[in-house]
């Protein structure tokens, strides 16, 4: 438990499912006051989160949905970019409605809830950001080319906006490897069919060629992101932490040693 977290307001961007939803209850235990927005509200909503329907890539969305936030809440003191999209092609296959739907949501998405937020955060004289980028942000996978673009882009803004606001607000990105989300499992059935036992294989496969091993879980990324958005990570600012089980810093290269 992080004694610092209790009573503050948390805003968590496609809180609905996978990584948002794991950080979403991680702040929820730390008996923060969390609200999730994305564009669908999911089924199985805990109560404990307020749930609002809203697209981050939508600005005039976004706009009233910060205002409703901000008038029931009266604050947003902690902000989770989460939301994000993932489709796949190399550039030559990517339509021009494939490459805005990826950047709109995994970028100006990011612009569009940090701005309208950032107004309370100057006021406060204090505010926390945490973005979701990934590991794609530094090795890549093939045939991810709006996608990989989109990552790369998170960092230049989280850069960007620890820079501009600091000392008084804070920003840094967390960069997840594989981790087990429904954006994983699409992946898995896009390669191997819509088959449960292909999948688990595919998954334990690419969790193999993780150091550790295996693909991570939401928690493991949540538990980074409540740091971040903790006083236990005071001096960081504008860093782009890996959550990747060791995946960046593994060459595909072996050795006889090995
Ligand atoms: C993430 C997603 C996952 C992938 C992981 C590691 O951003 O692209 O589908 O497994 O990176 O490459």
């Amino acid at each position: 438990m992080y004694n610092d977290l209790k009573g503050k307001n948390v805003l968590v961007t496609g809180g609905s499912k996978g990584i948002g939803r794991a950080i979403s209850l991680g702040f929820a235990d730390e008996d923060a006051r969390v609200i999730s927005i994305s564009r669908n509200i999911p089924e199985d909503t805990d109560n404990r989160i307020t749930y609002y329907n809203c697209d981050v890539s939508n600005n005039n969305d976004v706009k009233n949905t910060i205002e409703n936030i901000i008038s029931e809440f009266g604050s947003i003191n902690i902000l989770v970019n989460n939301a994000g999209i993932e489709e796949y092609a190399s550039l030559d296959k990517t339509g021009e409605d494939m490459w805005d739907r990826i950047m709109d949501t995994n970028v100006k998405g990011i612009y569009n809830v940090s701005k309208y937020c950032m107004p309370v955060m100057l006021k406060n004289h204090s505010g926390n950001i945490v973005n979701v980028s990934s590991v794609q942000a530094d090795i890549i996978t093939k045939n991810a080319a709006a996608y990989v673009t989109s990552k790369h882009a998170v960092i230049g803004l989280t850069k960007s906006i620890a820079l501009d606001y600091a000392p008084e607000i804070r920003c840094n990105a967390v960069l997840p490897a594989t981790i087990d989300t429904p954006l994983v499992r699409k992946a898995a059935i896009l390669e191997v069919g819509n088959n449960e036992e292909k999948i688990s294989q595919k998954i334990r496969e690419w969790g193999l060629q993780h150091p550790m091993g295996r693909i991570g879980k939401p928690e493991e990324v949540a538990n980074t992101v409540l740091f971040l958005a903790s006083g236990q990570s005071s001096f960081i600012t504008g860093a782009s932490i890996m959550v990747d089980g060791g995946l960046s810093i593994k060459a595909p290269i072996s050795t006889p040693r090995n």
